[in-house]
């Protein structure tokens, strides 16, 4: 456990990033505006019973029309980076071909509204929109997703690479793969689990290819951002200890290990073998996923403590290992049911680069959804947020006191947005949306990163 400790010596390096982040299907809106396709999220979202209270993208926080207001925002919070997506249906409506000129000239609006606060741009290429017509041609189980997304990326990096230094190619592949394919809570909510393992793979070869073809074109800072958990078993049972080994293998080594080493995890594998063979993957693939990177972003949000136990036989995350159960501990949770554990964000930061050749790590997403409500007085106390934030900040920091190459931190979110299967029911940001009016607040929370960003510690 964190011994506690005065947080005012809590310092972070010169040159520390602190940002926040969006996503582009969570926050712009205009889902029928410029030119932009539909994207698997709008064929789902608009799918009866997929989104809690049948909430959709379609306007969001309405980013879209209302960017120069947020930019604003971001200089009230000090933050000298943001990190955003870009909807490839916007930018390729087919997702192959043509570009739509209006989605480009609405990121090159985006960017140059950015530079001219001072606040660099942190892209995301893929944050989970896969234009329509891909999905419809077999989405990322079928290879050819893999080689669409690279020429998507060469096309877009064509024309912002002059003003864009950092690029992410996709955020979290496990929530694209997993929550897609095989238990159906994201889009395009099918339940194959094979499918979702093949999907995995070509999510990475994706990656790796577009991280090749930037590279060549001359991109400064190249990365992933993955999602990762420590998995712990309850108890020291050879069960259940097999169980958390399973599960790691399928939420974060089955991604490090491709991306860091050029390998798929043998026990990974094997687990996987009476489900699939590997034949999808092709001599050279692992070369290319393996393609070295400037930095890698991992997000975290809370601990996954599993035993094993039997199968309930609904559609399941965990291909092959449908057997294994989650516990809670019975730590405070936040509104999404996650226990807070700060200190998994410290063991995951230093197991990366314990265990891998890491190249250098930023926190691209950690924060905390909780119900917040405006005071007649204008004021959102979320408390709860602020302190969630603090103790995560400091396990960073105990990261970073022990050598591991942390260079930044993004909060998520910016704004309350769709938080895609539960819609609009959680809320993430530093700053409030009403959703009636789309009036910003700033809360409690938001006030406080500030003074963070500007100290560079607590
Ligand atoms: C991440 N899970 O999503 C995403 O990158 C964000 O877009 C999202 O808003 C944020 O975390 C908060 O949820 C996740 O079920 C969604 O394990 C679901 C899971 C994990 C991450």
């Amino acid at each position: 456990a964190t011994a506690p400790r005065d947080l005012s010596q809590v310092r972070f390096p010169e040159g520390f990033v602190w940002g926040s982040a969006t996503a582009s299907y969570q926050v712009e809106g205009a889902a029928h505006e410029g030119g932009r396709g539909p994207s698997i999220w709008d064929t789902f979202s608009h799918t009866p019973g997929r989104t809690v209270g049948g909430d959709t993208g379609d306007v969001a926080d309405d980013h879209y029309h209302r960017y120069p207001e947020d930019i604003s925002l971001m200089a009230d919070l000090g933050i000298s980076h943001y990190r955003f997506s870009l909807a490839w249906p916007r930018i390729q409506p087919e997702g192959r071909g043509q570009l739509n000129t209006e989605g480009v000239d609405f990121y090159s609006r985006l960017v140059d509204g950015l530079l001219e606060r001072g606040i660099q741009p942190w892209v995301t290429l893929y944050h989970w929109d896969l234009p329509q017509p891909l999905e419809d041609a077999g989405g990322w189980p079928a290879r050819d997703t893999a080689e669409r997304f690279a020429e998507y990326a060469v096309a877009i990096h064509e024309r912002l690479g002059d003003r864009i230094k950092d690029w992410t190619t996709l955020n979290e592949p496990w929530c694209s793969a997993f929550l897609g394919y095989a238990n159906g809570h994201h889009a395009p909510g099918r339940t194959e689990g094979p499918a979702a393992v093949r999907a995995a793979h070509h999510l990475l070869l994706g990656h790796g290819l577009a991280v090749r073809a930037l590279r060549e074109r001359g991109a400064e800072q190249l990365g992933l951002t993955v999602n990762l958990y420590p998995v712990d078993s309850v108890t020291d049972s050879d069960a259940d200890r097999d169980a958390a080994r399973r599960i790691d293998g399928l939420m974060n080594r089955i991604f490090l290990d491709p991306v860091l080493r050029g390998s798929y995890p043998e026990d990974v594998v094997a687990d996987l073998a009476p489900v699939l063979d590997f034949g999808h993957v092709r001599d050279g693939d692992l070369a290319v996923v393996n393609t070295p990177l400037d930095f890698l972003g991992v997000n975290y949000y809370t601990r996954h403590v599993v035993r094993a136990g039997t199968a309930s036989g609904a559609p399941s995350t965990w291909v092959g290992s449908e057997d294994v159960e989650f516990v809670k501990r019975g730590l405070p949770v936040t509104a999404m049911g996650w226990e807070i554990d700060p200190d998994g964000l410290y063991e995951t930061l230093t197991r990366v680069w314990r265990e891998y050749d890491a190249p250098p790590l930023y926190v691209t997403e950690n924060g905390a959804a909780f119900d917040d409500v405006v005071d007649a007085d204008g004021r959102v106390r979320d408390e709860g947020r602020r302190a969630y934030l603090e103790g995560h900040f400091a396990a960073a920091h105990r990261a970073l006191s022990e050598g591991v190459d942390l260079r930044g931190y993004f909060v998520w979110s910016l704004l309350d947005n769709f938080e895609w299967a539960y819609g609009y029911s959680k809320r993430f940001g530093l700053v409030h949306v009403d959703y009636e009016t789309q009036v910003r607040t700033l809360k409690d929370s938001g006030r406080w990163y500030a003074e963070i960003t500007r100290a560079n510690g607590l």
